[in-house]
């Protein structure tokens, strides 16, 4: 399935979003590409709460209607005192904004394309719009479309708005260079509570782009001391990492490694056959795939296959795993992609693996965590986010951990890094978990003392890490 992308200009774009306060859009629907029918449209729009729609035509119109309402295909004609029309004429400085008449409702919520009495767009299922004005909407037929009522492309938003600083943030983080160093030190230190255990391996699953290589990357920069971009990222509608990868992290150039590997996957797809398959992530949640593994669209690793490892240690099984998800497209995750994620939770719940929830690119997703990142736990729509994400995942908010991976900076960021290592920091905590429940599990007989490190941080260092579970 090719990558949906508006049509909108970056002028039309802040034309349109000048006519409402602090909103986000997200794209619903796109007949080019869902089909120019009323069907097509209402699978994908109904109950999405307020959108605007935009009509383009081949005299260079953008043109539509606002409504706050769900279209639900009630039958009934709908009143909504937010409603407008609106146009972004080609000519035109500022957009036109068309108001309902007094007393009218503003659209009928049937069947059909949406039906503003003025503009009825997708009439008769047809790349076209029917124009009456004087039913529920009044305008100059050429201010709104320049009678051009043959449609080029048509696309319906979601208009999401973003609301503002939270007073208090919900989670409270120290923006300081002390924190850096604690936490880096803290990590640093860290040691798995099973002997024959070196790292703590941490498995990142998640959507095409999401930025599961990009992870890897910033934490390697922010480890070394500069920026690095050992992991292939970027934005291909398909995955751009097709090997599985096992990256140890290094401290500083000549530095030894961290106690930590961070394992990267080929992104999850939404359908059956193509992305990760389950199968794969449960050889890896067991240890069995060997680092550079190349993934197969066609078929998951087998037993005799050279990439697997027939006699997995707990060194080499996952220890915490993380799903890494694009905090914008939060709301867009389908189905599908949901049933994907319920089914990979599900076989590691079974193995006991701890799981967390990233939510990266914050920095995209409101403006007011663009403008300074120490607004991340500020945001209402990062937060909003989050909730949203533990819902439909069925994870709990304490796991769910808004990060900022390195994408185009050049140079290493104090408060980025204090937002990657409270990441780490909780996947290590997590890991830990995970230790402590072998030793549970070995408790009843099979319990070897032999099996555990003693307490005694290495070097003599007390580790200065915070309790697990604060968060
Ligand atoms: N602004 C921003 N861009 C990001 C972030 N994380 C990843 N990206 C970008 O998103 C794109 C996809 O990232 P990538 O790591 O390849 O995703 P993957 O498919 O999950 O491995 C790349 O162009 C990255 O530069 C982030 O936190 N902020
Ligand atoms: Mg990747």
């Amino acid at each position: 399935m090719p990558a949906v992308i508006s049509s909108l200009s970056k002028d039309q774009e802040n034309n349109l979003l000048s006519l409402f306060s602090l909103v986000r859009l997200h794209l619903l629907y796109k007949a080019s590409i869902h089909g120019f029918t009323a069907a097509a449209f209402h699978s994908r729009c109904d109950k999405q709460g307020p959108t605007v729609t935009v009509a383009y035509n081949a005299a260079g119109f953008a043109f539509g209607a606002y409504t706050s309402k769900d279209y639900t295909q009630s039958g009934e004609a709908v009143n909504d005192g937010e409603a407008f029309l609106y146009s972004i004429g080609a000519e035109r400085k500022k957009p036109l904004r068309v108001g309902g008449i007094s007393g009218q409702h503003a659209f009928t919520d049937g069947g059909h394309g949406p039906h503003f009495g003025a503009l009825v767009f997708l009439h008769n299922d047809q790349p076209a719009v029917y124009s009456n004005p004087g039913t529920c909407f009044n305008f100059q037929a050429a201010e709104m479309h320049g009678d051009d009522l043959a449609l080029t492309e048509f696309e319906v938003y979601r208009v999401e708005g973003l609301g503002d600083l939270l007073e208090k943030p919900w989670r409270n983080i120290q923006w300081t260079a002390e924190k850096r160093h604690q936490l880096m030190t803290s990590i640093q230190n860290y040691l798995p509570d099973i002997k024959t255990v070196n790292h703590a391996r941490v498995l990142l699953v998640g959507p095409v782009g999401a930025g599961k290589s990009s992870f890897f990357n910033s934490i390697n920069s922010a480890f070394r001391g500069n920026m690095t971009c050992q992991a292939m990222t970027g934005t291909a509608g398909t995955s751009v990492t097709t090997q599985y990868r096992a990256y140890t992290i290094k401290v500083g150039r000549r530095g030894g490694n961290l106690p930590l590997i961070l394992c990267d996957t080929m992104g999850l797809e939404e359908n059956a056959d193509t992305g990760l398959n389950i199968d794969d992530v449960v050889s890896i949640l067991k240890g069995h795939m060997k680092d550079r593994y190349q993934f197969s669209t066609c078929s998951s690793i087998l037993e005799d296959s050279p990439g697997y490892k027939k006699h997995a240690t707990l060194d080499d099984t996952i220890h915490c795993m993380a799903y890494v998800v694009d905090t914008s497209k939060v709301s867009l995750l389908s189905q599908k992609m949901l049933d994907k994620f319920t089914a990979i939770r599900k076989k590691a719940n079974q193995l006991g693996i701890p799981q967390i929830l990233l939510m990266t690119k914050v920095d995209e997703a409101c403006p007011l965590v663009t403008k300074d990142l120490k607004n991340v736990y500020r945001s209402v729509y990062i937060q909003k986010k989050a909730r949203q994400l533990s819902e439909s995942l069925g994870i709990p908010l304490s796991y769910v951990l808004p990060v900022k991976n390195y994408s185009a900076e050049l140079e290493l960021d104090l408060n980025t890094d204090i937002l990657l290592f409270m990441v780490l920091e909780q996947m290590l905590n997590y890991a830990d978990s995970f230790f402590e429940n072998q030793i549970a599990d070995g408790q009843d007989g099979t319990n070897d003392p032999e099996l555990y490190r003693s307490r005694i941080p290495p070097h003599g260092v007390l580790s200065e890490r915070d309790d697990p579970k604060v968060v």
